[in-house]
């Protein structure tokens, strides 16, 4: 992190743009840890895939994408899609499957969109997401709009077919769509590079002839200056970008998961280097007061504790509504 702050006008303003860096950080991570709580506890149908560790990525590239732009997830997108700036209330009760979610109950954690920020799905499906951020960048293309697509994936969902498909027909094509890899090490409970042909993700991009970076993803800053540079080369109709972000899944593959295919060691060792900790030191040492950042994590707690209270209570959706938004292409003929 080589960004310096101090007390000129313009650095009260960068001051705010990293607070509001860490702030999206913590909301990721507390968002994430109640609804885990909640899944426990039996409130949650369906299952809850958490990115603890991973915030940094979303965080550092959501900042570079406008609401006009369109974001693809994976299983693991809460953080995608709040960075991308679906309401964090409506969010939960989305987990909880309730009324009043992004996806008015019927989606859950996997199958959470919000089009009216321009977040088109998280998917259960790996890889699918990279297929579907093509066509619409496709479609951008052909519609000459000002806008770019964006899509997450998984460092084990670079071994799917479709993330070749995806890569190839962008690059032939020219679409403007970045392709952002969280390589948390793992794909489920399986270390990615023990499964992985070749030298590595970044090997296979530029054989594609595609540029890419590769940064350390559990350091916001890198994130966000690499994201802001390959985004701006696709705006300028450069073509498709991919930024390989190197992090860590702290948490299991999925919330009950007894981890035993590695050791605490292991993760003991990445937790002195998770992003939220390491970013708020760094502020600290930079001229951010502890009470600021305190007041923030106090904040977010208070946000997602209400969300979950919300939650809570909020109704199931009226059976009598099963049958609406599920589908656009037409209304549900095939059922009658
Ligand atoms: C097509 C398909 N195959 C298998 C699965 C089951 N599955 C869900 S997550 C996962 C591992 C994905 O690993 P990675 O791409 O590294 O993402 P991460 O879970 O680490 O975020 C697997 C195999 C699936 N959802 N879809
Ligand atoms: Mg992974």
């Amino acid at each position: 992190m080589d960004f310096i702050l101090s007390n000129t006008n313009t650095q009260t303003s960068t001051n705010d743009r990293y607070l509001s860096l860490f702030r999206m950080m913590c909301l990721i991570r507390e968002f994430e840890e109640r609804a885990a709580e909640e899944k426990t506890k039996g409130s949650v149908p369906g299952l809850v895939h958490q990115s603890t560790g991973q915030e940094a990525v979303p965080t550092g590239i959501c900042a570079h994408l406008k609401p006009a732009d369109y974001l693809f997830s994976t299983h693991r997108g809460h953080g995608h899609a709040l960075a991308k700036g679906a309401d964090p209330i409506a969010m939960m009760k989305e987990i909880f499957g309730k009324e009043g979610g992004t996806c008015g109950g019927k989606g859950g954690s996997m199958h959470i969109a919000d089009f009216s920020v321009g977040m088109l799905g998280a998917n259960g499906i790996l890889a699918d997401g990279l297929t579907m951020a093509v066509g619409a960048a496709q479609a951008i293309n052909l519609k000459g709009e000002d806008r770019i697509a964006c899509c997450f994936v998984g460092d084990g969902t670079t071994n799917r077919g479709p993330f070749f498909e995806a890569l190839n027909w962008a690059q032939v094509f020219k679409l403007p769509v970045l392709f952002a890899c969280e390589d948390n090490t793992y794909a489920s409970t399986t270390r990615t590079d023990e499964v992985f042909a070749g030298p590595g993700i970044v090997a296979r991009v530029a054989s594609f002839g595609m540029k890419s970076e590769s940064v350390d993803g559990n350091d916001v800053l890198a994130v966000d200056v690499a994201a802001r540079r390959l985004i701006e080369e696709i705006r300028a109709g450069d073509g498709p970008r991919f930024l390989h972000a190197r992090t860590y899944r702290i948490r299991g593959h999925i919330s009950n998961d007894p981890l035993t295919y590695r050791t605490k060691g292991e993760t003991d060792l990445q937790m002195t280097v998770e992003p939220i900790s390491r970013f708020e030191k760094w502020l600290i040492q930079n001229g951010i007061s502890e009470v600021d950042c305190k007041k923030i994590r106090n904040e977010t707690f208070a946000l997602i504790d209400r969300a979950v209270v919300e939650s809570l209570s909020a109704p199931f959706p009226d059976s009598k509504h099963a049958w609406t938004d599920v589908q656009d292409i037409g209304g549900p003929q095939w059922k009658e």
